[in-house]
């Protein structure tokens, strides 16, 4: 890892270009392993509505959303377990999350060149003193950072492949969102699009 001098964004802490591109390939691999024990799906909102990433999840539970709501649950929508978080993906969060404890939680979102994230808190965790940790692959994406409370001035920077921010301490409940992505601004992964981990304590 290459540790650069962080950068503030709105509270959150942006380490630009931390993971080398070797270490971001073995991410990859990683995660088409989890992908294909626990396979990408569409989450559907209570109303019925598709998100537009996919998704998927490691470690002891996985965030879902269906017409029963979002929770974090023990299995995946097919009925496995979620398989265990990969040791190359846990080393990202030693070296940048601060905390004694280690996740429980990593989402995988897949974001084709179509995909966004609506302004949204993470706040279905148990402990807010522990961080968010979001790991960037593949193409740019435009990260907007707001408050947290809901609306307000916001900030904008596009993510890039190993970028790795960290949402936590007073930016922990901050509003965040990704506008959009910008297709082919990568070649990591074959096909195109973004992969971004969060890793969380959620219990
Ligand atoms: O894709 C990103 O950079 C952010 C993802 C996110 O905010 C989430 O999964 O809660
Ligand atoms: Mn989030």
């Amino acid at each position: 890892m290459r540790h650069e001098t962080p950068l503030t964004v709105r509270g959150c802490t942006l380490h630009p270009g931390l993971l080398e591109p070797a270490e971001q390939a073995a991410l990859v691999e990683a995660v088409r392993e989890v992908v294909r024990a626990a396979p990408l799906f569409h989450p559907e909102t209570r109303r019925g509505q598709q998100m537009s990433v996919r998704m998927t999840s490691a470690g002891s539970v996985g965030w879902i959303s269906d017409r029963r709501g979002y929770r974090y649950d023990a299995r995946h929508p097919g009925g496995m377990a979620w398989p265990p978080i990969p040791p190359e993906v846990l080393a990202v969060w030693d070296a940048v999350a601060g905390v004694d404890r280690q996740p429980d939680s990593c989402l995988v979102n897949f974001y084709g060149p179509e995909a966004r994230m609506g302004m949204h808190q993470d706040r279905d965790e148990a402990d807010f003193s522990m961080p968010v940790v979001s790991i960037s692959l593949g193409d740019d994406a435009l990260f907007r950072v707001g408050n947290v409370e809901r609306g307000g001035k916001t900030e904008s920077v596009w993510l890039q492949s190993g970028d790795v921010v960290v949402i936590g301490g007073d930016a922990r409940l901050a509003h965040h969102g990704v506008d959009r992505i910008r297709p082919g601004t990568s070649t990591l992964l074959r096909e195109g699009g973004r992969l971004n981990l969060t890793l969380r304590v959620a219990l």
